[in-house]
């Protein structure tokens, strides 16, 4: 695999996967194919090689743009999508543009230029809740908010183009993801920056919601592992086995920036809000991955990465930030 081709390279994961990928293979090439919507960013991608990073503003719903920089590509791995549940339920349509038909134009393409490799990077959130035990990859999929509903859409067309026109899909479900560069609307960098300037934490509901949390850097082998080795028509879930009540991480948030529980702020809970996630990541464990990150390492690092680039995110919290925070939180 020489040229890979990286939609939504310049985002959180996308840019993290670009990185290891520049890092890890000599050989390789990436076109980073990237709409820059609000969740985009260059600051991501500053200072990798760029003798072997081509960038290309482009959106994934625009089959014209995705056939033409797909082209002398090996594979392509799908980043780029609408990303977070709040906004989904205040408006869908960019979802499905670009969770959907944006996946669409891709098969297409793969399908007309005889891409080796499609990897679609989906999420735990397709399966919907689970009370107890682990979702294995042959559960089926019972998505409740829109964002999960247009990335399980996205799934089921790509799986589509495997059985009938061949086209070698390979999907990965992750958990929640960590790490540094994460747009500040999600609620780890949400709350550490919150803490950081002494402003309240948002908590929904009771609190008590439960996520798996997967440090960025793991996803990211996760993702190459499935991409190298996995199978093509095969699903592999990539979990950090690292659940966390919302409460507790935010009570360990509070005290790696030294802030009092007198922060948190109980508000109205999301609608539809998934009591909890958990996926069972033996297959993707058979193919020789393994997580590499201890939580309290990745937890305590990664504060300390927003405490000490506060250049990065103190720009993207001004202007569509502020408007966006300001219709989600304010009179709850
Ligand atoms: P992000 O919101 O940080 O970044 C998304 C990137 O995609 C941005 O750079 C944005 O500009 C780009 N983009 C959006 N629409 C586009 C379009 N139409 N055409 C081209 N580019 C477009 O997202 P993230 O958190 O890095 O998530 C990356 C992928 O991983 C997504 O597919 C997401 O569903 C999946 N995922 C995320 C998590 C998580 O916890 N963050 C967990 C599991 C799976
Ligand atoms: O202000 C908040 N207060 C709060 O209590 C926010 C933004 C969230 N939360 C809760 C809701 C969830 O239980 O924290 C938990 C995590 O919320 P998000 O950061 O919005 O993530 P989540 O909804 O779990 O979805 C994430 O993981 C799966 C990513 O956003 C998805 O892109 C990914 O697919």
């Amino acid at each position: 695999m020489k040229r890979i081709m990286v939609t939504g390279g310049a985002g959180f994961i996308g840019s993290a996967f670009v990185r290891y990928q520049l890092r890890t293979y000599p050989d390789v090439h990436i076109v980073n194919f990237d709409k820059l919507t609000y969740a985009g960013n260059l600051n991501n991608v500053k200072g990798v090689d760029e003798t072997r990073h081509t960038f290309v503003r482009g959106d994934i719903a625009d089959a014209e743009a995705v056939m033409s920089a797909m082209k002398d590509c090996d594979a392509v791995v799908n980043f780029a999508a609408e990303t977070h549940v709040d906004r989904s339920i205040m408006a869908a349509a960019d979802f499905i543009d670009t969770d959907v038909r944006g996946v669409h134009n891709i098969v297409e393409a793969a399908k007309a230029l005889g891409t080796k490799r499609v990897l679609l990077v989906s999420t735990d959130e397709v399966y919907g809740s689970i009370a107890k035990g682990s979702f294995k990859e042959t559960d089926p999929m019972g998505p409740r908010n829109p964002y999960s509903a247009s990335k399980a859409g996205g799934e089921l067309l790509a799986m589509a183009y495997f059985h009938t026109h061949n086209v070698p899909v390979i999907i990965t479900r992750g958990s929640n993801t960590y790490g540094p560069y994460q747009y500040p609307e999600k609620v780890l960098p949400l709350f550490v920056t919150n803490a950081i300037d002494n402003q309240p934490l948002p908590l929904y509901g009771d609190g008590k919601n439960v996520r798996d949390w997967l440090y960025v850097d793991d996803h990211c082998t996760g993702i190459d592992c499935a991409l190298r080795h996995g199978e093509p028509g095969q699903i592999y879930n990539v979990a950090g086995e690292n659940e966390r009540e919302n409460i507790v991480l935010t009570r360990r948030i509070l005290e790696l920036t030294g802030r009092g529980k007198e922060l948190i702020k109980p508000i109205t809970d999301r609608p539809g809000h998934d009591r909890r996630y958990s996926i069972d990541a033996s297959k993707l464990k058979a193919l020789g991955w393994r997580a590499a990150m201890e939580w309290d390492t990745g937890i305590a690092s990664t504060v300390r990465w927003y405490k000490e680039n506060e250049w990065w995110w103190r720009p993207i919290k001004t202007g569509e930030f502020l408007e966006y925070y300001k219709r989600q939180y304010d009179n709850r």
